[in-house]
């Protein structure tokens, strides 16, 4: 056996026994395991060449370097000059002149200003590849795509590669606040060390860095969005240059949540009118105080008059009038202002659904170019599924930036297996009809509907101190697929999971098989088991973490679950047709068919339109109580299969990873059953129908699942 074969061999064991505890996410660069492959990557690959002496062009280096080592086994030279087979060659037409006489202008140009090429080619006669962008930030993620070639177990024989992201903001929402607790963060404490900063540079940012660079995310909002102004503060400044510093050279802005009143609170003025002469002079201010400290800041991510959060209301003045007071203070200096769509106040009692759509349609057209207009992928609230919001399409003039959760509040938070390529595609897929059909929320949202320029997708981030990052470990997979999903829209959530497993545990088929059937069925499964046949908002108060449809006490209708399910003895469902809120106007005809009629409309959406009479026919023959019965029951069936099927994929994991998950899918069981029970219970009080003798019927009481509490849960 050779050496390094014994080697590979060892180190595999190794790791299988010990474990492996997450840190290096899908970044681990283990040894090519397919030995004909790992052949033909030596024989393509034997030297690195780059250009260009940036902070950039280092990272590029050191990435092929440790990325390459670590895949191949073995030495890889670092050189200048074509003189064998296998050169890496790494850099921009600019700074490299092998790449600029190479004749990869055409495809360059296809790239754009991010994007990047990959090439084969026949250099001095020697097989080469080409790693090119016009900047070194595309070089950067070209590099990256390489090493994922690798690492995926990819034919690297006539690569011909060219790519450019669809969308130009693709970030990051961290909640994040300055004590570090992280709003709905599952992950333990925020990665950022405000107290230490901006001396102590944590190496978590540099991984931070890299981990997003390696999948094209290119923006962070590194404060809550229920903003604390002490960030727009002078000391903070400092410390916020200091993690710009860090994210820069891999391509990262850095961005700032703005509370709206930070005139008042740490400007000593009297009002945040934003028409009022004094606040729009010291927004001007600030702003050029921030561009000392960080020359390409990004600008502002704003909730305004939401929940409680300040705003222009406050001032009987318009989100637009809001938005635009901070837009024109940034625009000398290239910044823009994402402004949150998701706002409901008590004043629009009838339905929740509708209020961003009345609130912001009026506006479109009135918002300055560098405004956009963020809105979530759903009216209400990052629900385990929703359709899609009522805004995309509606406001045309508007670049609108979507907004999808990564985090898990009402997806099982920190204890369940979900994977939500599947949830952010279905909206991406979804038809608007605002241009006719295919006019889908994809094309609204990276600017080809309406040749916006300026276009955005952003994910809250599920991110935090716990030694894996996420918490779960397949919650890492969701970071992964917003970052993929950003850069490209198209790629379905099949090849996603594919990618990040094999990246994150193992290229052997048998594996891939079943985890990929794991993660692509685990959002359907929860839908089942929580919010089934278009049920939403049932959760529990504040933390939102398990099951209380009965909640009916809160001091806001909308924060009420039994505001959005209406069970009573004739039905379950909120009635959103013309007979009920008519929140469904707000679709496009077209769209609109699809749920509009209780008899057609789709299931998965039946409860989310229509309050449905208990004995309603459902398509499976079923009454809508027994459907509901069905529904929980299977659901909760399916996540307790969950845990064979992981546990069948024993041979392949390392045992603290398989550990890990094996005890989370055993909790993610219990939670699944604690669901079905509280909400077939509490709904069965208005149904009077029995559960269907052939299920396990629960062994606890409905009083028993009213009981319980979480003072502590994490998240709130
Ligand atoms: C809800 C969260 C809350 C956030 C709010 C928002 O429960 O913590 O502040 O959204 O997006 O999902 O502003």
């Amino acid at each position: 056996m050779k050496k390094h074969t014994l080697l590979i061999l060892c180190l595999c064991c190794v790791l299988i026994a010990k474990g492996e505890n997450g840190y290096d996410l899908w970044l681990r660069y283990k040894p090519v395991g397919n030995k004909t492959l790992l052949q033909s990557y030596r024989e393509n690959i034997t030297t690195i060449i780059t250009s260009g002496s940036s902070a950039t062009m280092d990272i590029v280096k050191n990435e092929l370097s440790t990325g390459l080592q670590g895949l191949l086994q073995t030495t890889i030279d670092h050189g200048a000059a074509v003189n064998r087979h296998g050169a890496i060659i790494a850099g921009t037409p600019r700074s490299s002149p092998l790449i600029s006489n190479a004749g990869i202008a055409i495809p360059l140009q296809q790239a754009g200003e991010e994007g990047f090429v990959i090439l084969s080619k026949i250099l001095n006669g020697k097989r080469c590849i080409l790693i090119s962008g016009n900047t070194e930030k595309g070089v950067l993620y070209g590099t990256f795509h390489f090493l994922r070639l690798l690492q995926t177990e990819q034919s690297i024989q006539q690569l011909n590669i060219i790519s450019a992201p669809k969308i130009r903001l693709r970030m990051l929402d961290h909640w994040d606040n300055p004590d570090r607790t992280v709003e709905r963060g599952y992950a333990g404490f925020s990665i950022w060390n405000w107290h230490t900063l901006p001396g102590y540079i944590d190496q978590r940012y540099i991984d931070y860095a890299r981990a997003n660079a390696s999948i094209g995310i290119n923006g962070t909002v590194v404060t809550n969005v229920n903003a604390n102004a002490v960030v727009l503060t002078q000391p903070y400044l400092e410390k916020v240059k200091a993690l710009a510093d860090v994210l820069r050279p891999y391509g990262i802005k850095i961005y700032l949540t703005a509370r709206f009143s930070a005139p008042m609170e740490i400007g000593g003025l009297k009002t945040a009118d934003p028409l009022d002469a004094s606040v729009q002079h010291w927004w001007q201010e600030k702003i050029k105080e921030i561009y000392t400290y960080v020359p390409d800041f990004g600008g502002f991510l704003v909730k305004a008059n939401s929940e409680g959060q300040p705003g222009p209301q406050d001032y009987k003045r318009t989100h637009a009038d809001g938005a635009n007071m901070l837009a024109d203070a940034i625009a000398p200096f290239k910044g823009i202002v994402i402004w949150r769509a998701f706002v409901y106040s008590n004043e629009n009692p009838l339905d929740r659904h509708k209020q961003a759509y009345d609130d912001f349609v009026p506006l479109d057209g009135t918002f300055r170019p560098n405004v956009l207009v963020q809105v979530k992928n759903g009216a209400i609230d990052f629900m385990p599924r929703e359709p899609f919001h009522p805004l995309f399409g509606a406001m045309p003039k508007t670049p609108l930036m979507m907004e999808f959760q990564v985090t898990q509040e009402y997806l099982g938070q920190g204890t369940s297996l979900v994977f939500l390529a599947p949830l952010f595609k279905e909206t991406l897929e979804s038809d608007t009809y605002s241009k006719g059909k295919g006019s889908t929320v994809a094309k609204v949202i990276d600017g080809s509907l309406e040749h916006h320029p300026l276009t955005g997708m952003a994910g809250v981030a599920n991110i935090g101190n716990d030694i894996n990052w996420c918490g779960h470990p397949f919650a890492q997979a969701n970071w992964y697929a917003l970052g993929r999903l950003a850069w490209d829209h198209t790629i379905s959530s099949e090849q996603i999971a594919d990618e990040w497993l094999r990246m994150t545990y193992s290229n052997n088929p048998r594996f891939l098989k079943a985890a990929s059937r794991l993660m692509l069925e685990s959002r359907d499964i929860i839908v089942q088991y929580s919010n089934p046949i278009g049920l939403h908002h049932i959760m529990g108060t504040s933390h939102h973490y398990g099951p209380a449809p009965w909640v009916n006490n809160q001091q806001r209708p909308e924060w009420n679950p039994v505001y959005y399910h209406k069970a009573d003895s004739g039905g379950i469902g909120f009635n959103r047709t013309a007979t009920g809120s008519n929140a469904l106007a707000q679709y496009q005809p077209a769209a609109r068919e699809q749920w509009e009629n209780m008899q057609t409309c789709d299931e998965k959406y039946l409860l989310w339109f229509h309050h449905v009479p208990w004995n309603f026919r459902m398509k499976s023959g079923k009454s809508l109580w027994e459907e509901l019965c069905y529904q929980y029951y299977t659901g909760a069936e399916r996540a307790g299969k969950m845990q064979d099927t992981w546990k069948s994929l024993q041979p392949f994991v390392d045992k603290q990873r398989f550990e890990q998950v094996n005890m989370l899918l055993k909790i993610q069981h219990t939670e699944a059953i604690w669901w079905r029970n509280a909400c077939i219970l509490y709904f069965q009080t208005f149904s009077k129908m029995p559960i269907p003798a052939s299920y396990e019927q629960p062994g606890k009481t409905l009083e028993y699942y009213k009981s319980l509490r979480f003072p502590f849960a994490p998240g709130i």
